[in-house]
């Protein structure tokens, strides 16, 4: 009879004449006693022991399951900026067309109730670590933080980031930009694109300047192509987070796409978005990367809708619209409504993440970082709280349930079709509805999704329950410049 077990349950080095199989093994464990390095990828190892009476020493048979738990998988994170729930054609749109979102949106699940935070920084520092930004800390991310990029490059991952960067207080301060946290190849912008300008980093370095906001969507597809072909190692897993300065104002398209969508300027820059995503798409494809990449799209918080902001802004030509849509939703950027968190996600993964269904799941993007742990093996920080939860089963379709509850910082908390905001639920100064009383709401979103009828005085039993729930997370806002 033979015992089977995974390396990490020999807790000494019982090889005997197995340790002629050794030299297999590089000698870099990833893991100790988990995972080896084998070959061009880490993956599981499995001993066999069989015991033989004629050896002395035990004979064990040393072989490699490829993989036990299936190859790592390659992550690309899509994520734009200032996007609205409702500015994709699979999201409700009736003037952007957007077919290769749409068509991702069959190939893979396409995210209801998928909540990021509200506004730039906060949902950058979220995404990376796990943590709301009340830990996290938005703009003013510390170095001790720590990304999933540290934590994949560890398993073995090639890490890269292409994009606005923001959680370094747009400062180039080395230890808080994305080399030193977590990201191997870094080229992009470390803060927004408000004057209508941007300076690009690449890696440690300031690489250049410019005022071509209709070109940036096109450079940075560029760049993680280039990433693609001619950096990447072929022999390791990759994450590609790229996080897109569009839609953020002062938007603008290419030649190729100014003036000719039925959505104006904002709807030329949403279909160029939509096109350059096909293009990295095509690239993955063409590289034999489409199958075991996990692919991301999302965006960073809802868009701007204030008039007192929208009516002010200059930089855009005469007349045009140059912001998204909540859609359904309630409001936009900066509030703590629905239109400020909650923003299109779609995930494709061939074969494992189900093709053509719609889930009404609550998910987030502090879930990413746990999710990701779980696929690419690694174990989040044990030292810190992680507000993150697993998502592994509901992403693959073993599961149709989400998070039991997201909070919205600073401002109020959701759980099942409940959500609850405080009296002085925190909105950000850019954000709509300066004249909201004072008070508590309570919304019933599975009947009531653009937050139009407060319960609150009709349920008060609700109330005091997510209330009290609030009162358990940290009232600190984010650090940081805004
Ligand atoms: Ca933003």
């Amino acid at each position: 009879m033979g015992a089977r077990q995974r390396a990490s349950d020999i807790k000494s080095p019982r090889v005997g004449s197995g340790g002629a199989f050794l030299p297999l093994l590089h000698a870099s464990r990833i893991h100790p006693g988990l995972r080896f390095k084998v070959g061009i990828r880490p993956v599981d190892v499995c001993l066999v022991v069989l015991p033989m009476k004629q050896f002395v020493l035990p004979f064990v048979f040393l072989f490699l399951c490829l993989p036990l738990s299936g190859e790592k998988p390659n992550v690309v994170i899509v994520f734009t900026d200032d996007q609205g729930y409702g500015d994709l054609a699979c999201y409700g749109s009736k003037t952007n067309k957007t077919p290769r979102l749409d068509q991702l949106a069959k190939e893979g699940t396409l995210f209801t109730s998928f909540y990021t935070q509200t506004v730039c920084g906060p949902s950058r520092s979220a995404l990376l670590t796990g943590r709301y930004p009340c830990r996290s800390k938005g703009w003013g991310m510390p170095a001790s933080e720590i990304t999933f990029g540290e934590l994949m490059q560890k398993a073995g991952y090639q890490t890269a980031c292409i994009g606005k960067w923001d959680v370094s207080n747009r400062k180039a301060i080395i230890d808080r930009m994305p080399n030193a946290q977590g990201f191997d190849y870094y080229f992009g912008t470390l803060g927004a694109n408000d004057g209508g300008g941007v300076k690009f980093h690449e890696n440690n370095e300031p690489a250049g300047t410019s005022r071509d906001m209709g070109g940036l969507t096109t450079l940075y597809t560029d760049k993680s192509i280039e990433f693609l072909k001619k950096k990447r190692d072929p022999k390791k897993p990759f994450v590609l987070y790229l996080a897109h300065t569009m839609m953020h104002t002062i938007i603008d398209a290419s030649d190729r796409f100014r003036g000719k969508s039925k959505g104006g300027l904002y709807g030329d820059v949403v279909e160029e978005f939509d096109y350059e995503t096909g293009r990295l798409l095509d690239a993955l494809e063409e590289f034999g990367l489409s199958e075991n990449t996990l692919f991301i799209y999302t965006s960073d918080n809802g868009p701007w809708n204030q008039d007192k902001y929208t009516k002010n802004k200059k930089g855009h030509p005469k007349g045009s619209i140059f912001w998204g849509s909540s859609g359904p939703l309630r409001n936009g950027k900066g509030s703590p409504y629905e239109g400020g968190y909650r923003l299109p996600c779609i995930v494709r993964w061939p074969g494992k993440v189900p093709a053509g269904r719609k889930s009404d799941a609550v998910f987030a993007t502090i879930d990413f970082m746990p999710t990701f742990a779980k696929l690419c093996g690694f174990k989040a920080p044990g030292d810190r709280l992680i507000d993150g939860v697993d998502q592994t089963a509901l992403l693959m379709g073993k599961s149709q349930k989400g998070r039991e509850t997201f909070y919205f910082d600073r401002a109020g908390i959701r759980k099942g079709k409940w959500k609850y905001l405080l009296p002085k639920a925190h909105f950000y100064g850019y954000a709509r509805e300066d004249g909201r009383p004072v008070e508590e709401e309570l919304y019933d979103l599975e009947n009531d999704l653009g937050e139009t009828t407060n319960l609150a005085k009709k349920h008060p039993k609700i109330v005091a329950e997510l209330r009290k729930l609030t009162e358990g997370l940290p009232q600190g806002g984010p650090g940081g410049i805004r």
